[in-house]
């Protein structure tokens, strides 16, 4: 297993350069890109390559932020121990960790900290709603951020050319669920609840479009935030329009403590959600709230056939190192610190200017995956996993194209 694992980490570095990235827009009034360019060594001296990686490390949503934090450092650790060359000097790379908290503000002032500390590229953020803000940030300095988590679509639709993503989107998301919960699961009297954040209403309206399209009727979709913990008005409310699925657009979180209530109004549904929902931290915060194969979710990413065992490798590996289970992006956090490791080799340079268009064009087999981008900078044919939860423990169903 280990083997396996450490032929796919090291197939990072031998990437090939195969699609073209078509260049979109620049945003207006942005700054030369060389804004942020690290001085260049000389020849044969180390090149210290700065990482930014931002995730809430704090809050409600800490156990998913540091799973990200920890897969980065793991991704840099990797790096390090290969002693990457990038043109013709051994790169020393840097992680420059940030906690943004899950919060708009902080998520821009932490950014603009990484852009002032001239990071090479970033990593993250975690949340849609800190990293579509962020990503004008890096836009205007012209540094190449990869996404392993945000998945509002809006992330690579501003025309800018700094951004990517290595997991699917709120579309692929929610439609996909939408056409489960009618097609699978039969539901026909949908309910729906969104936390109002940039992914929970992303991701609802998403699912409510196509479990409509699928036939469904919307019976209800009530409204929550981030941060709340009593959801007793608006389950009642819903639970009086008698659906027999129930979607929440957002994180594990609310979800757990939303799925015990659910259970004490004696509410029977099938539970459903996206990727912030689908995590291992997810029963734990239900207890026995969480009935067999009550609810289903989806994982943004997911692999199958030769992938499977080098990931449960890694996954392994992850656990002994950081002792506890991955919740669920760790890995594509690795793999966005290696896209761009791996476009900065392509480059031979780690100016961001100089390595940038390389970013658009890797062609790189992945823990989680082949990973090429389109020309939004979105990954091309990204899977979605999807899993129910089986005595307390989340279990894979599908993975879906
Ligand atoms: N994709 C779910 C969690 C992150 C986000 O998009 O907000």
């Amino acid at each position: 297993m280990q083997m396996k694992w450490t032929a796919v980490a090291l197939a990072a570095l031998t990437l090939v350069a195969c699609g073209k990235k078509e260049e979109a827009a620049a945003p207006a009034a942005a700054p030369a890109p060389t804004a942020a360019a690290p001085a260049a060594a000389p020849p044969g001296e180390t090149l210290i390559v700065k990482i930014g990686h931002v995730a809430p490390t704090s809050g409600a949503i800490a156990h998913l932020g540091k799973d990200n934090e920890f897969g980065a450092k793991m991704a840099i650790e990797d790096l390090n121990a290969k002693g990457v060359k990038i043109g013709d000097k051994t790169a020393k790379f840097e992680l420059l960790a940030e906690d943004d908290a899950a919060d708009p503000k902080q998520g821009t002032a932490v950014a603009q900290k990484l852009v002032d500390s001239k990071v090479n590229g970033v990593v993250g953020h975690l949340n849609s709603g800190t990293t579509i803000p962020a990503s004008k940030l890096y836009s205007d300095a012209g540094i190449p951020q990869v996404s392993p988590s945000a998945t509002n679509p809006k992330y690579t639709r501003q025309g800018f050319k700094t951004t990517f993503r290595v997991v699917a989107d709120d579309t692929q998301l929610g439609g996909t669920l939408g056409k489960y919960a009618v097609e699978t699961l039969k539901g026909k009297n949908i309910a729906v609840i969104d936390d109002r954040t940039a992914y929970g209403q992303g991701v609802a309206e998403e699912f409510e479009k196509a479990a409509k399209a699928a036939g469904a009727t919307i019976v209800g979709h009530e409204f929550t935030t981030d941060k709340s913990t009593d959801f007793n008005a608006i389950l009642t409310k819903l639970k009086g329009a008698k659906p027999d699925v129930l979607f929440f657009g957002g994180m594990d979180a609310v979800g757990g403590p939303m799925l015990k209530q659910v259970k004490q109004l004696g509410m029977n549904v099938k539970f459903m959600g996206g990727d912030g929902l689908c995590t291992g931290e997810l029963a734990k915060l239900a207890g026995d709230a969480i009935g067999e194969d009550m609810v289903v979710c989806a994982e943004a990413g997911g692999v199958d056939g030769d992938f499977k065992a080098p990931l449960d490798a890694w996954k392994a590996k992850f656990k002994e190192k950081n002792g506890v289970d991955v919740q669920i992006y760790a890995p594509y956090v690795y793999d966005a610190v290696q896209v761009l490791a791996a476009a900065m080799v392509k480059a031979g340079s780690s100016d961001p200017e100089k390595y940038l268009p390389e970013v658009g064009k890797v062609d790189y087999k992945g823990l989680t995956g082949p990973i090429t981008f389109d020309e939004k900078g979105d990954i091309k044919n990204g899977a979605l996993t999807l899993y129910t939860y089986k005595g307390g423990a989340r279990t894979q169903i599908a993975v879906v194209r």
